[in-house]
């Protein structure tokens, strides 16, 4: 099994207010969420940054004692490194050095299943490659990928940058290619009126979770970080008798690269399109903040900062200071304190749910003539029946039914509406 030497560094100057345990804690967890073992963890903190190093001098030189006597394959950095820093340090370590995000798209590429997934990390592998790319293209062959392949030292591999470039642009094509695709099913399901919900939030937070307990499906969950990488999207009919599609979506994390966002941006369209967002966060983490704080961020950076929102504060199950959840859950605004695992006050989500899209219900009657009775049943499904009269002129329905859908019927000739 490949074994990593951890450095978490905090750098002062640095926006942005984690500590630094939950600095050293975040990348554990990232690093568990592979095959790789954790030797040590090294703590460093630093006023400011160094050109050459990131950290100083001293401390690299403590570093690579511990890589080699510890024996370790790979060092692990949990603050993002430039090209040249992470040069210098593999060559002054003697060690494969890799950075937070590059370990990031690892975990992606190693989860990746779908076509698209994949295409979608290798593009972003390939735009964190191309500024460290060396000279006319020569790269290092450990910077091909980061844990699980080879250290320094080995044979350099040439690259042609133009290649790298040409297959950035193939990659781009293909990904605008399923977008197109799924556009046009989510027009279909647009057309059908169906109102969508969006799960959002922190990687591990309970997404997969509460789908499968709001759904009943057996979307893949764990403890491991980023499990879901793509997303599902489910049918679910509400108590009000009105059907919605619920969606499951990637993990976010707090300063996610940047190019994974921008590649994992025709995914999270189904966050640009939802009507409803559920933000779902652990309250049994005590970075529950910090978590909150990174999620509405990528929200922001999608353009979907101000899409309504209710809060799940899910794994209720765990925390032991009731009290405390109490307080705050104040913090949150539409929010329900629940657990995705153990089913506790899931009806007050789904109640929340139903009111949100009930209040944009309209009420009106209408007159439904015998040559179309394929109406009612069309009702039926769409909408929700309050009443229905059997008269000789036709079917007299009063129904709650969405804007959208209401604009769609008003064009029909055969329906009357009466109010
Ligand atoms: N105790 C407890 N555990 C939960 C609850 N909800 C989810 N979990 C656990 O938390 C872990 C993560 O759950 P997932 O549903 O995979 O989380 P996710 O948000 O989909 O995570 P990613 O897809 O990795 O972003 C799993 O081990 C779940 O069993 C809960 O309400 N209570
Ligand atoms: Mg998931």
């Amino acid at each position: 099994m490949e074994k990593a030497l951890l450095v978490s560094v905090q750098v002062k100057t640095d926006k942005g207010h984690w500590r630094i345990e939950d600095i050293s804690s975040e990348l554990e967890e990232l690093v568990s969420s592979t095959s790789v073992e954790i030797t040590s963890n090294i703590i460093c903190i630093c006023d400011k940054p160094t050109a050459n190093y990131l950290i100083g001098k001293g401390k690299v030189e403590e570093i690579s004692a511990i890589a080699n006597d510890e024996k370790v394959d790979t060092v692990i950095f949990s603050h993002d490194l430039s090209g040249t820093q992470q040069r210098n340090l593999e060559r002054a370590i003697g060690k494969k050095t890799i950075d937070r995000t590059q370990l990031i798209l690892d975990i992606f590429a190693q989860r990746a299943r779908s076509p698209e997934g994949k295409m979608q990390v290798e593009l972003a592998q390939l735009q964190y490659l191309l500024p460290r790319l060396i000279g006319k293209g020569i790269i290092f062959s450990n910077l091909g990928g980061g844990i699980g392949t080879r250290g320094p030292g080995e044979t350099k591999l040439e690259v042609d940058r133009r290649q790298i470039r040409r297959k950035v642009d193939k990659l781009k094509e293909d990904l605008n290619n399923f977008r197109l695709h799924r556009l046009t099913t989510h027009k279909r399901r647009k057309s059908n009126n169906l109102p969508s919900v969006v799960l959002v939030g922190y990687t591990s937070a309970g997404k997969s979770t509460l789908l499968n307990r709001l759904t009943d499906s057996s979307q893949p969950t764990s403890e491991k970080l980023f499990t879901t990488l793509d997303p599902l999207s489910k049918s679910l009919s509400l108590p009000n008798g009105q059907n919605i599609i619920i969606s499951d979506t990637v993990g976010f994390l707090h300063d996610l690269p940047h190019h994974l966002v921008e590649a994992f941006k025709a995914t999270l369209e189904e966050v640009v399109d939802a009507d409803l967002l559920i933000h779902v966060l652990d309250v049994s983490d005590h970075r529950l903040y910090q978590h909150n704080q990174a999620v509405l961020e990528v929200l922001e950076e999608l353009g979907s900062g101000d899409k309504p929102m209710l809060t799940a504060l899910n794994k209720v199950d765990l925390a032991v200071d009731r009290g405390w959840l109490n307080v705050t859950q104040k913090d949150f605004s539409d929010s329900v304190l629940l657990s995705a695992k153990t089913g506790e006050n899931m009806e007050a989500l789904i109640a929340k749910v139903s009111q949100y899209f009930s209040g944009l219900l309209l009420n009106i009657k209408v007159i439904i003539p015998h040559s179309r009775m394929e109406l009612v049943d069309f009702f039926y499904r769409r909408a929700k029946i309050n009443k229905i009269d059997y008269l000789d002129t036709g079917v007299r329905v009063e129904l709650s039914i969405a804007k959208g859908l209401y604009d769609k019927i008003s064009e029909d000739k055969d329906i009357k509406i009466i109010c």
